[in-house]
């Protein structure tokens, strides 16, 4: 299926998979007897493995047999605020008696008790909260995730967050990728003045952040309870004033023409959508920005509306599925209870749930290039399950069958079954 233009030495070579390349247009490109052969932390051959060059076996310096277990892509979380500190457990109490997450944002708690939480915190603290989750996220096949900041909300706060998330991805084995999302909240200090904030953010922030090469791009939570439109489009605005990429909060909690506003901008994706009209999912198609969905807030929030699948596949908007990875909508590290809610909430097939963390999430972050499905060239992340049928992935419910997962050709996490 690819040219084996390999390398003379193979690092490691992956036999007797039962591949799911995520590659082609639609479904998931499976190879029953399949092989993968990794040099320099790529993939330097990936078919059928009667058609491997005669001589790899003999080239490999390690050989893994699997004996017909599947093998993915590694999973991508393309949406996540995974660096916090403290947790929010007790508003998860409010909201059983009956309060909203609206509500309980109204009245100062909500993101801005996370932003107290993380003002306080040392970045080691920070650092060895947030690098549990992302263990946690590995062990279940996570190989790349992104990162927004968000929870600090002044200059140095947001720093802070966002140079953890480069900790991370120096210390521990998934890539990270980090989001600017300064303006995801109005801090207590600028109550009634959300233009000078976001003054703040666009004149100040942004530029700090830039300096220190930090952000790959930048986020705004466009709604009632955060930032208006045109607040939206003076943040994003400037970000690419700045050469970053951009990507929104949109349609959570009411249909803000967020999504719209996202297509115009180019952005890379629009992200939850509960809310989303035709309108926004037309604007959506033509501009290529992918549909990020997240089950666990919606599920965590006991949210009624969902987002409009059945209009984003009709027009063919690509789908991703993320954890949310956070303290107040959605507390979890588990992409494969994501893709459960995704196909039990949400109407996904098991196949678009594994692409909405694969291909679909690495579109998601513009990294399309190098993650996201098993093809020559790209990056040697993978993860090795024990499941006999590619949909129980999605079909476990907090199970967790993950056997291997492969970061850049290396095993960095071995369930030991
Ligand atoms: N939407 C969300 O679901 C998270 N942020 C956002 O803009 C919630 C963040 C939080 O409540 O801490
Ligand atoms: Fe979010």
């Amino acid at each position: 299926m690819t040219p084996y233009d390999y390398p003379e030495r193979i690092d490691s070579l992956w036999l007797d998979a039962r591949l799911a390349t995520m590659t082609g247009d639609n479904g998931c490109g499976i190879l029953e007897q399949g092989a993968v052969a990794v040099s320099n932390g790529r993939i330097v051959w990936v078919g059928p493995q009667d058609h491997l060059p005669a001589d790899a076996l003999s080239s490999a310096r390690t050989v893994h047999r699997l004996e017909h277990a599947w093998m993915t892509p590694g999973l991508i979380d393309c949406h996540t605020h995974l660096v916090y500190a403290g947790d929010r457990a007790h508003e998860f109490e409010m909201r059983l008696d009956g309060a909203s997450y609206e509500e309980i944002a109204r009245a100062g708690g909500g993101i801005i008790n996370t932003v107290t939480a993380v003002r306080k915190a040392s970045p080691a603290l920070l650092f060895d909260q947030s690098a549990r989750r992302l263990k946690a996220m590995q062990k279940e096949g996570i190989t790349a995730v992104e990162i927004k900041s968000g929870y600090g909300l002044s200059t140095e706060d947001e720093l802070k967050m966002l140079r953890v998330a480069r900790q991370l991805d120096q210390e521990l084995p998934p890539s990270i990728v980090t989001t600017f999302l300064g303006a995801h909240a109005l801090p207590p200090e600028y109550a009634e003045r959300p233009d000078d904030y976001i003054d703040l953010v666009v004149e100040e922030m942004l530029p700090a952040v830039v300096a220190e090469g930090l952000a790959q791009a930048v986020d705004v939570f466009c709604e009632r309870i955060a930032f208006s439109l045109q607040q939206t489009e003076r943040v994003l605005t400037a970000a690419q004033h700045h050469g970053l990429r951009v990507k929104l909060h949109a349609e959570q909690l009411s249909d803000s023409k967020g999504a719209v506003l996202a297509a115009r901008m180019g952005a890379l994706s629009a992200d939850h959508l509960e809310y989303l009209q035709a309108d926004g999912a037309a604007a959506m198609a033509r501009s290529g920005a992918v549909a990020v969905l997240l089950p666990g807030a919606f599920y965590f929030l006991r949210e009624t509306q969902r987002p409009p699948v059945a209009l984003l596949r009709q027009a063919g908007v690509p789908m991703a599925v993320s954890t949310d990875c956070n303290p107040g909508t959605s507390p979890t590290t588990s992409p494969l209870l994501m893709m459960n809610m995704a196909c039990v909430q949400f109407g996904l097939t098991p196949v678009e749930a594994l692409a909405g963390f694969t291909i679909n999430a690495a579109r998601a972050l513009g990294m399309q290039a190098r993650w996201g499905s098993l093809q020559v060239g790209k990056a040697a992340d993978f993860v090795v399950w024990n499941i006999d049928q590619l949909a129980e992935l999605a079909y476990r419910m907090g199970g967790n069958p993950c056997r291997l997962t492969v970061k850049a050709g290396k095993v960095v996490y071995d369930s030991g079954t």
